[in-house]
């Protein structure tokens, strides 16, 4: 028998840890061929956009669960690639930059040293040979190249919108920087401009989008929000003839079975034909003042119900084509131009915004559906049988809908019609800190791509890049940047003065990964057919529209540009929760902002990143107390002391008691992590410690084992551990070693016998395991791989399968 007690010392994370994080990038061991891997796992954190302070404990948490998801790959075999990188353009870091009177391309690097300096300490295996970083000319030229991509297929378009301005940032916002009417940013109220931008036309891909989501490997919520973001609305366009005019108004109506209950017609005041009502109108001046003061709101404000109604009579009529009825047409700001057809037929005894429309204008209300309850101070918006509509009458909505489609369909007076909530990409943005949008405008021919071997267009270096005050770009008052000839005609010229929107160059940075290396293409086809769709996805739930959306759309987009021959980029993705600080959201203003170094100095990365992940579910996040941590620490001196003092370690067979305890660890553990429960991984590894702590000696074996399973979560002491344990000439890291696999002849499992039957006839009795046994489809696969009851299927058509947890799966067939 031998013995020996490993000659470590004290436990000293700053030591250990600066050790191994030089090893391990001198022995390349984060970093797999991207050509020869066999097995290729691509583990995926979001792109950070790091602040200029740099790393946060909200950052860390993140990727250190990230991380050890990707560690515990790497250790079953798995090439993995976890790469990294940043996401600095933008406004918000040009504001900062701002703010502080810095350049923001000079702050952008003193981030970046700063981020990545604080990446190395927290111990994440990150292949730092691959880095992307948005302003680099080298990934934005590609960024660029795609937007002319975009413009050859025709889903880059111009178009004049009314977009939301802040008149304090001097910029244009998208609709999800508006928060409540105000700027995300500044909170200053934001108004309407209407300006020339330039769009990306994902609506054309609106359909795709939502087709796939129940295919995705992604959390349910993430899934409803993507679906309900995407808004399908089956309804109908109704035409409606204006008396006096020769014009069609076109409304949308998801509910035709209530147009003769329609008793007003509501346009949008951003609508065409208020310029005519205004030429035409007795009341000029009320709707052009009501016009002025519907551009101060936004649309969220707009819409929303409960919200006082306002409007104004155009002092026009419309006739109702089933029933010749006039109805008034008034503009109200309700109605919103960029939905449907910007007009509406207005029902308020079932749509509850035209009710309370109605009840402050003294409008009719006409009842056309038979529901509970009167209508006198609600709508009634559910379904029925319809009345006071003369043939109509007696149909069943909806389920007889589509008696009444076909009846306004025969007459011409409407059309079957699908609409998306979906808007087009806003891509514009009037500001510095961006990729140059690469366009050029020549008086004879139009708007042209820079050609691909012009590309990229730097964004040049200037003083001057602050907001100028007018909707235009800093770079609008460079002509030295914008004079440029066509290169078409090779006549005058000027170039895009706009930059685009960072929801651009996030939207493809992990196509990017895999190729930094090729400068003559976007991404290798090879490496991308190799790699991607991404293994997992990891990041906040708060990008669960734009970001993923946009990120999937340019996978569309890519896979019809033929470069890559899949449709999805994330097979699965993990939204992880968010961390708080004692109770209250972290923020600047607050001044609770925990920054991870002096904890990291304090305890080392280890104590952080096992303490964060023991907080809560990773997917539920963590309220972090100074007074937590201590306890973290101590876990992980007590695990040191173990291996190191308390504990011989023998070569001899170990007893059956600790063998059992060790592989249910490992059973355990490799669950947990399996589905990113870490804190449940890391109680029972404490639970392991409290075991083995009574003993007095441990097999070798088990407590490699051991390091093993605490090597994603502390990959430190785990390395310093097993390295004492197993000193060898050439270096073989503890990450790169197998994950333990568990015996289940070690463990003590519950059996339960499940009855097979057909139509109730008994074929066979299976054994399951205890755990096995809430898993419906696990338990009738078993069934059916029953010899015997294979045979009594045989040729026989299974009607349905019935499991009675625990106890029966019956086959019901003909
Ligand atoms: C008549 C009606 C009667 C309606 C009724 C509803 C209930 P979703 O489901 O979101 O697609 N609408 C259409 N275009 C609009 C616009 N540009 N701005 C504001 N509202 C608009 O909603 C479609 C319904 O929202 C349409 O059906 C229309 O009102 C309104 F008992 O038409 B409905
Ligand atoms: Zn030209």
């Amino acid at each position: 028998m031998s013995t020996k007690k490993s000659d470590l010392g004290q436990y000293n994370p700053p030591e250990i840890e600066k050790k191994w994080q030089k090893k391990w990038t001198e022995e390349k061991i984060y970093q797999p061929d991207l050509d020869k891997s066999k097995k290729p796992f691509y583990n995926l954190m979001m792109f950070p956009y790091p602040s200029a302070e740099g790393l946060h404990a909200g950052n860390m948490y993140a990727f250190a669960g990230a991380d050890i998801y990707s560690r515990f790959k790497r250790m079953q075999g798995f090439d993995v690639f976890e790469p990294i990188g940043l996401d600095g353009f933008g406004i918000h870091s040009e504001n900062f930059a701002i703010k502080i009177g810095k350049h923001p391309a000079d702050q952008a690097k003193t981030s970046q040293d700063k981020f990545y300096d604080q990446l190395k300490q927290i111990g994440n295996g990150y292949d730092w040979s691959r880095t992307v970083e948005t302003y680099d000319p080298d990934y934005y030229k590609w960024t660029q190249w795609i937007f002319t991509q975009m413009f050859k297929k025709g889903l880059a378009v111009r178009k004049k919108s009314p977009v939301n301005y802040c008149p304090s940032c001097r910029t244009v916002l998208a609709d999800e920087q508006v928060i409540d009417g105000k700027c995300e940013r500044c909170e200053t109220v934001v108004v309407k401009k209407d300006l020339e931008q330039w769009f990306f036309k994902i609506t054309d891909y609106a359909e795709k989008l939502l087709k796939d989501i129940p295919n995705l490997n992604w959390s349910e919520k993430i899934k409803i929000a993507q679906t309900n973001w995407i808004g399908k609305s089956e309804g109908m366009k109704v035409e409606f003839k204006l008396q006096n005019f020769d014009i069609l108004l076109k409304v949308f109506t998801t509910r035709p079975d209530t147009l003769f209950g329609a008793t007003f017609l509501v346009v949008s005041p951003e609508h065409p034909i208020v310029k005519t009502f205004i030429s035409k109108s007795e009341n000029k001046e009320e709707i052009k003042k009501y016009i002025e003061q519907a551009q101060k709101k936004t649309e969220q404000e707009r819409m929303a119900e409960g919200k006082e109604k306002t409007g104004t009579f155009s002092g026009f009529y419309a006739i109702n084509p089933v029933n010749n009825q006039q109805l008034p047409v008034w503009i109200a700001d309700y109605v919103v131009m960029g939905y449907g057809t910007g007009a509406i037929m207005a029902v308020p005894a079932h749509d509850q915004r035209d009710f309370e429309f109605a009840k402050k204008y003294y409008l009719k209300i006409i009842k056309v559906i038979k529901g509970e309850g009167q209508i006198s101070d609600k709508a009634y918006t559910g379904e029925g049988i319809i009345m006071n509509s003369g043939e109509w009458n007696g149909w069943q909505t909806s389920f007889e809908i589509a008696k009444v489609q076909d009846w306004l369909t025969k007459k011409g007076i409407g059309k079957k019609q699908v609409h998306y909530h979906l808007r087009d990409w806003l891509i514009s943005r009037q500001r510095y800190w961006g990729p140059p949008i690469p366009m050029i405008f020549c008086e004879k021919c139009g708007w042209s791509p820079v050609p691909e071997k012009d590309l990229p267009v730097k964004l040049p270096y200037i003083e001057d890049y602050r907001p100028i005050g007018s909707d235009k770009s800093p770079l609008a008052t460079h002509p030295e940047f914008y004079n440029t000839t066509c290169p078409n005609c090779k006549g005058k010229a000027v170039r895009e003065t706009d930059v685009s929107d960072t929801f651009l160059d996030s939207s493809w940075y992990f196509f990017r990964y895999t190729s930094t290396e090729f400068k003559n293409e976007a991404f290798s086809k090879e490496r991308v057919k190799k790699w991607l769709p991404v293994n997992i996805y990891i990041g906040g739930a708060e990008h669960a529209v734009l970001h993923l959306l946009y990120s999937r759309f340019m996978t569309m987009f890519f896979h019809d540009l033929g470069l890559i021959d899949f449709e999805e980029p994330f097979s699965r993705f993990f939204a992880h929760g968010l961390l708080i600080k004692e109770g209250a959201k972290m923020s600047k203003s607050k001044g609770n902002v925990i920054v991870p170094d002096s904890y990291i100095n304090k305890y080392g990365a280890d104590t952080m990143r096992c303490y964060l992940m023991f907080l809560g579910q990773f997917s539920q996040g963590g309220d972090f107390y100074d007074t937590g941590i201590e306890g973290m620490n101590r876990f992980l001196n007590r695990v040191w002391n173990l291996a190191t003092k308390k504990l011989e370690i023998t070569d001899k067979e170990e007893d059956k008691e600790t063998l059992k305890e060790i592989h249910e660890i490992i059973k355990g553990v490799t669950g947990d992590i399996e589905k990113l429960s870490y804190n449940t991984a890391i109680a029972k590894l404490m639970e392991f410690h409290n075991f083995a702590v009574t003993k007095k000696t441990i097999g070798k074996d088990v407590l490699i084992d051991y390091l093993k399973l605490l090597a994603p979560f502390a990959p430190f002491i785990a390395e310093e551990i097993y390295q004492s344990l197993n000193p060898s000439a050439k270096f073989k890291s503890i990450h790169i070693q197998l994950w333990p696999v568990f015996n289940p002849n070690l463990i003590e499992e519950e059996i339960i016998k499940i009855a097979v039957q057909e139509n109730v006839k008994l074929r066979d009795i299976i054994e399951i395991s205890k755990d096995e046994m809430d898993n419906e489809e696990l338990v009738i696969k078993k069934a059916e791989e029953s010899q015997k009851v294979k045979k009594a299927l045989q040729g026989k058509t299974v009607k349905n399968k019935i499991y009675i947890k625990g106890k029966v799966v019956n086959f019901v067939t003909e």
